[in-house]
C-alpha cells in the first residue's frame, strides 16, 4: 500500500519559446502548476494542464490549486492507495475539476512505477517502443510565416501537420498549404470556432484531403457534431467534448466523430484516459495523444500514455525545444529525424527533474502534509 507523506504544489512562470495562438486566444507565457509527491523517500511528479484563463476548459491554474489544496490533497493524504488506479474512486465525490484530479493521480502513477521499478509506460499497459509525432501549429501573423513554420517542422521529420484554424484562417490557408505540399498528412483544429450553419464551408474542405477536422463545433456538444459528420466525408475528431469514457462511448455510438484526441488532463487522469483508449480500440476508433503546451513533466506522461496500442495516429507530443528555451527535465524530449520519440525504459517517468531550474522559476508554493499518526 502507498502512503503519501506530503504534497508540494508549485506554480512556475515560464515564457513560451514561441507564442501559441488558437481560435480562443494567444498564449505567450504559461503558468505551470506542478505537483510533487513525497512518499517513503521517493519523489514523484505530476503536471496540472489547466490554463491561466478558463478558455479551453472551465478550469484554471487558480481553481485547480484551490481544489487540490482544499479537497483532493487532503483525501489523498488520508488514504492508503494501491496505485494511481485508486484515485478516481477517492476523488469521485468532487464533481468536475478533472485537470486538478489528473495532476495528482498521474503523480501517484509515477510514484507507483518507481516503487515497482518499472517504466511508467509499462505500468499503463504500453507496448510501443517509439511513438509517432506530429505538431500543432498555431495561427500566425501571416500566411508566409505559417509556410515557413511548416517547412521547418517537416524538415525536422514530423509526420503530421495540424493547423489551428478559425473563420478567415481556413479555406485559403489549406489551399495554399496543399498547393505546396500535396501529399503531407494534414489536419486542422478549430477549437469550436464554427457552427452547424458553416456546414457548406466545412464540407468544402473535403478537397484538401485532411486526415481529420478537430472539434469544429461547440466544446460541449455531441449531437450537432453527429449531424455534421453525417454531411461531410472528412473524419471529425473530438477533443474538448470528450470528458470521460462514457462520453467516448456516446460520441462513437452517435457517430459524432471517427477519431478521438485523448488528453490525460482533460479526462481526469491516466485511469480514465485508459478507459477512453479501451472503448475506442474495441470499436475500431483510432486515438492519438493531444498536448496542452506542457513542460517536460506533463510531456513525459504523454509519452508514456502514447505507448498504448490504440494510439495509432501521430500525436501532438513534440520536442521540448518547440516550447521552451530550457525544459525542466533532463534529458529534454527529443524527436528523431523520422519524427519519433523513444519511450523511456527506465523506472518511472524516465526523465529526471532539474530541481535548481524549477526552484528558480517557482513563483508560488504550498506544502500539504499528512497528519502525524498518533504515537502510542
Ligand atoms: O486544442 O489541442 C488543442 C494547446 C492548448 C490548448 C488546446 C490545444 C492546444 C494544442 C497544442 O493544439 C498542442 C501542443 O503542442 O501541446
Ligand atoms: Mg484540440
Amino acid at each position: 500500500m502507498i502512503q503519501i507523506d506530503a504534497i508540494h504544489l508549485r506554480e512556475l512562470q515560464m515564457p513560451l519559446a514561441h507564442p501559441f495562438e488558437t481560435s480562443f486566444g494567444r498564449t505567450t507565457t504559461r503558468r505551470i502548476l506542478l505537483v510533487e509527491l513525497e512518499s517513503e523517500g521517493l519523489s514523484a511528479w505530476g503536471e496540472c494542464v489547466a490554463g491561466e484563463h478558463p478558455y479551453f476548459s472551465d478550469e484554471t491554474v487558480d481553481t485547480a490549486w484551490l481544489i487540490m489544496e482544499s479537497e483532493l490533497g487532503p483525501k489523498l493524504l488520508e488514504s492508503e492507495l494501491e496505485g494511481g488506479g485508486s484515485c478516481p474512486k477517492l476523488f469521485k465525490q468532487v464533481r468536475g475539476h478533472r485537470m486538478a484530479k489528473a495532476g495528482l493521480e498521474n503523480a501517484v502513477w509515477d510514484l507507483d512505477a518507481q516503487r515497482e521499478n518499472v517504466p511508467l509506460a509499462q505500468l499503463l499497459g504500453g507496448i510501443r517502443k517509439k511513438i509517432p509525432c506530429g505538431v500543432s501549429i498555431g495561427i500566425q501573423d501571416s500566411p508566409e510565416l505559417l509556410m515557413e513554420k511548416i517547412e521547418t517542422e517537416l524538415s525536422a521529420g514530423y509526420q503530421r501537420i495540424k493547423l489551428k484554424c478559425k473563420p478567415g484562417w481556413d479555406t485559403g490557408i489549406f489551399e495554399m498549404v496543399r498547393k505546396r505540399w500535396p501529399d503531407i498528412t494534414l489536419s486542422c483544429d478549430a477549437n469550436s470556432a464554427y457552427r452547424l450553419t458553416d456546414v457548406d464551408t466545412i464540407a468544402g474542405w473535403g478537397e484538401f484531403n485532411l486526415l481529420m477536422i478537430e472539434q469544429p463545433l461547440w466544446y460541449d456538444d455531441f449531437y450537432f457534431h453527429s449531424m455534421l459528420q453525417k454531411q461531410i466525408n472528412t473524419p471529425v475528431c473530438l477533443d474538448e467534448s470528450i470528458r470521460n469514457r462514457r462520453d467516448a462511448l456516446a460520441a462513437i455510438d452517435m457517430e459524432s466523430c471517427r477519431i478521438i484526441n485523448i488528453k490525460v488532463g482533460r479526462v481526469g487522469g491516466f485511469s480514465e484516459a485508459i478507459g477512453v483508449h479501451n472503448v475506442a480500440s474495441e470499436r475500431g476508433i483510432p486515438v492519438w495523444c493531444g498536448g496542452m503546451l506542457e513542460t517536460g513533466i506533463g510531456r513525459s506522461h504523454n509519452i508514456a500514455l502514447s505507448s498504448l496500442p490504440g494510439f495509432s495516429l501521430p500525436g501532438d507530443v513534440s520536442a521540448s525545444k518547440r516550447y521552451w528555451a530550457e525544459d525542466i527535465i533532463e534529458p529534454e524530449v527529443k524527436v528523431s529525424s523520422e519524427g519519433e520519440i523513444v519511450v523511456p525504459t527506465t523506472a518511472g517517468r524516465g526523465f529526471a527533474v532539474k530541481r535548481d531550474l524549477i526552484e528558480k522559476l517557482t513563483v508560488r508554493r504550498q506544502t500539504l502534509r499528512a497528519r502525524a499518526s498518533v504515537m502510542a
